[in-house]
């Protein structure tokens, strides 16, 4: 048996570890790729369409990805605390792979404005939490000006050893696909995910030594059927909280999707880089829209991811519907975090019949009746 330890391991020549780093990691990464089934316009357009889970990492995001990386830097480097600003997923894994390396953890977190599940988390594996009254931005600042005075590390995505670490997400596409999709859907916050994609399909692409799967040479991305070397990268913002659309930064950044409640995002020239490159672009969502993704994505595929989340899928199919993203693409879309991250939106919004009953036969039997179909 070979057991699966996390995706530094997985990809080691790829990413900044020397044979005898210790590697604080807990299975990260090796995601599902999973091909939707029930989307009505994945029919109408003939497009293939996937989603990566990112929810199935070990604390639910994709934050877990830049963390193993990042931590495992401090640690080697002999750091013996980090510290992060964060709407939520950032401190739930920091707090995680801080306990694993048995270091502490700062997480600077805005107040009344993180999902309960991510507030659990940090607050479970022990880390040392920090609300201001003030947004992530606040937070992201004075992050970086205390770093600069006390002796910890910064794991938030101005960290490139993040980046390195997310990275191998867009390698598990391509491994699996046997090729890069003609689009890439992110939702974007401080926009270091979508560079950290944008890094890895190139980091990729740039290499033509495995075996291409359309020809059986070593021609990957030179074959002549093989027509895309990099995915066009469509990024998405909440409409309240979307600098990129507004081609500056947001000082009072507001969303229902919390965990991109950003309105300086640090990665703002890099995320324009992978944007412009690419072929790509910025579109933004209402809140409303927002929430109804999420809930079509529960409801006719059994995924459930968070807010954020369901942006980049309502991106993608708003942009399928109108020609954008042209027909018979392949297509995939990050789902950055898990849906139980944030439990109270998710009953808030929900149209589920709950039939209350007493506990008679009669009328369980009558629940079942009435609702069958
Ligand atoms: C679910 O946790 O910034 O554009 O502090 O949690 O790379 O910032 C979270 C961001 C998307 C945006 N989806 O990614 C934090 C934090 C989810 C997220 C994003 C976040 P970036």
């Amino acid at each position: 048996m070979i057991r699966y330890k996390g995706l530094i391991d997985r990809y080691r020549n790829r990413l900044p570890v020397d044979d005898d780093t210790r590697i604080i990691e807990l299975g990260e990464g090796n995601t599902p790729l999973i091909r939707l089934e029930n989307i009505p316009e994945i029919k109408d357009y003939e497009i293939e369409l996937y989603v990566k889970f990112e929810g199935m990492n070990p604390t639910g995001s994709f934050k877990d990805r830049g963390m193993t990386m990042a931590v495992t830097q401090a640690v080697s480097e002999g750091s013996r605390a980090i510290i992060c600003a964060s709407t939520g997923n950032t401190s739930a894994s920091a707090a995680a792979y801080a306990a694993r390396a048995g270091i502490t953890a700062f997480v600077l977190i805005p107040e009344g404005k993180i999902a309960l599940g991510k507030l659990a988390q940090a607050m479970m594996k022990g880390a040392v939490i920090i609300q201001i009254e003030g947004n992530f931005d606040d937070g992201m600042r004075l992050v970086k000006e205390v770093a600069k005075e006390a002796p910890v590390s910064i794991v938030n995505s101005i960290n490139p050893y993040r980046l390195q670490g997310q990275k191998t997400a867009a390698f598990e596409i391509i491994d699996e696909l046997g090729r890069a999709p003609d689009y890439h859907c992110l939702p974007v916050g401080n926009a270091g995910n979508i560079t950290a994609y944008w890094i890895g399909y190139s980091e990729y692409a740039n290499e033509a030594t495995q075996s291409c799967t359309f020809c059986e040479n070593k021609c990957r991305y030179e074959c002549e059927k093989q027509t895309n070397v990099r995915p066009k990268m469509l990024g998405y913002q909440a409409s309240g909280a979307a600098p990129f659309l507004r081609g500056e930064m947001v000082d009072n950044p507001e969303t229902l999707a919390t965990a991109i409640r950003i309105g300086h995002p640090q990665s703002w020239d890099l995320a324009w880089h992978a944007s412009r490159e690419s072929g790509g672009w910025f579109d933004e969502f209402s809140d409303e829209d927002i929430l109804s993704v999420q809930k079509l994505l529960a409801e006719k595929e059994g995924i459930f991811c968070e807010p954020a989340s369901a942006i980049s899928l309502a991106g993608a199919l708003r942009d399928i519907r109108s020609g954008k993203i042209e027909k018979q693409s392949c297509v995939t879309c990050t789902l950055t975090g898990h849906g139980l991250k944030d439990p109270d939106i998710a009953i808030q919004q929900s149209s589920a019949p709950v039939i209350k009953t007493d506990a008679s036969l009669n009328n369980v039997k009558k629940a079942i009746l009435d609702n069958i179909n």
